[in-house]
């Protein structure tokens, strides 16, 4: 017999991986225009008007919101693209993100 070790060094996983999701948050402050804060969220965020407000409002109002769930690089350059749309127009508008449970 063989000595040469035939069992399979991998492990079959039975289910498929998926990758971890991460939240992108809105985060408040006291110096954003809310008007502006509702077309970061549009245009970043493809949000209608009446989702980008109550969005808004809800960070307003409770100092953080949920925006939206990506892949782990998605929900990065997301959060980026808003934060430094708030940068050029001189707001300190933050994002961050945040993985899932
Ligand atoms: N608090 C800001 C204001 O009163 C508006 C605002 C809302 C700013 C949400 C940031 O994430 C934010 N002008």
């Amino acid at each position: 017999m063989s000595d040469i070790d035939q069992k399979p060094r991998t492990k079959v996983r039975k289910k498929t991986q998926r990758p971890r999701l991460h939240k992108v948050i809105l985060v408040n402050d006291d110096y954003t225009p809310r008007e502006f804060v509702v077309v970061v969220l549009k245009g970043v965020f493809h949000m209608s008007e009446d989702q980008a407000f109550r969005v808004m409002v809800t960070a307003h109002q409770k100092g953080v919101c949920v925006v939206a769930v990506y892949t782990r690089e998605i929900a990065e350059t997301k959060a980026t693209e808003g934060t430094q749309a708030g940068e050029r127009a001189g707001f300190p508008l933050h994002f961050t993100t945040e993985p899932e449970e």
